[in-house]
């Protein structure tokens, strides 16, 4: 923590002066109570992280999209979603580790006896994250869901909660009083108990009639991913939440968890995808060969909108 102002001091300071060259007028001794302010920021150590994470990224999504490649387009579904996970964290990490995507919020960490605001501690957010969570958790849930077999209303239903679940916890982040942010992050919370109910409980029923490898498959993977992702409102509830570790700490805690939720899971789920292939399923239609162009009316070709 850096202590950047030293304003009282500096305010009794100038006053003394002052008051020693007007003799006739003196100016009056009470100075206003201005708050210390302090950062909290991050250092090398963070700043390095960023950077580790942000290459395995990308080394990743290359890996997946070579895995892509091997597949025939029917037998492909996977292996996009999962190439676009790691693909928007790439680029969510190289803005961290450029100095993006950050921005310093304030919040109160010392009150007088009175109740007056005394010292105030600015610290990072990386509010990217959030745009980078957005967009990879419901792809992410699209994969264990379309694993499961579920239906279009629960993957719908899964995937709202998600982005209510994200937004939630991004206005907790950005709360402007302590009361307000914890009530965001429980609205997230209640998001989140939807989403492992709706894949959970749902995704299990829906597999009940599947073989015994894939079963296993799933519910190996769903395990994996329901441990990880509880972990996430944990740490944000002991560093954005109570602010009671570092910015570096916040840093590595989240790089572990992304390179496990993203990359771990996506090599697993791929691999044991790609030993399934047979039990997979084949995607054709518009997935594999587009709108079909075959007694399309188009107009401007021989008949015009004139001519009815
Ligand atoms: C927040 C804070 C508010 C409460 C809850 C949260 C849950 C976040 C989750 C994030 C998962 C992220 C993943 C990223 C992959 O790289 C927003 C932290 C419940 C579950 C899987």
């Amino acid at each position: 923590m850096i202590i950047l102002q030293e304003l009282p001091e500096a305010a009794t300071q100038v006053a003394t002066l002052l008051a020693q060259k007007t003799s006739h007028t003196p100016l009056p001794t009470v100075i206003p109570d201005v708050p210390r302010v302090y950062y909290q920021t991050s250092s090398e150590v963070g700043h390095r992280t960023l950077w580790v994470v942000c290459v395995l990224m990308g080394l990743s999504s290359l890996a997946f999209y070579a895995m892509a490649m091997r597949v025939p387009v029917q037998k492909r579904l996977f292996h996009v979603i999962t190439a676009l996970v790691t693909t928007f964290a790439f680029l969510s990490y190289y803005a961290m580790a450029t100095g993006d995507g950050v921005t310093s919020h304030p919040y109160v960490s010392g009150r007088s006896k009175h109740g007056a605001v005394t010292e105030i501690v600015q610290r990072d957010i990386y509010w990217v994250r959030y745009v980078d969570w957005s967009i990879t958790t419901p792809l992410l849930l699209l994969d264990l869901c379309l694993l499961a077999g579920l239906n279009g209303a629960t993957i719908l239903v899964t995937v709202v909660s998600d982005v209510i679940m994200i937004l939630t916890g991004l206005f907790a982040a950005f709360a402007r009083e302590e009361a307000q942010g914890w009530g965001w992050y429980a609205f997230a919370c209640i998001a989140y108990l939807n989403i492992v109910y709706q894949v959970g409980y749902k995704g299990t029923h829906a597999m009940s009639t599947r073989d015994y490898k894939t079963r296993a498959f799933f519910l190996s993977l769903s395990l994996f991913t329901l441990l990880l992702w509880t972990a996430y409102p944990i740490v944000w509830g002991i560093a954005d939440g109570a602010h009671r570790v570092t910015v570096d700490a916040e840093i590595i805690a989240y790089a572990v968890l992304d390179v496990l939720a993203k990359g771990v899971f996506g090599f697993w789920l791929l691999l044991a995808h790609d030993t399934m292939a047979r039990s997979s399923p084949n995607i054709d239609g518009f997935w594999s060969h587009g709108v079909s162009h075959e007694g399309a009316l188009r107009v401007g070709e021989g008949r015009t909108l004139d001519d009815d």
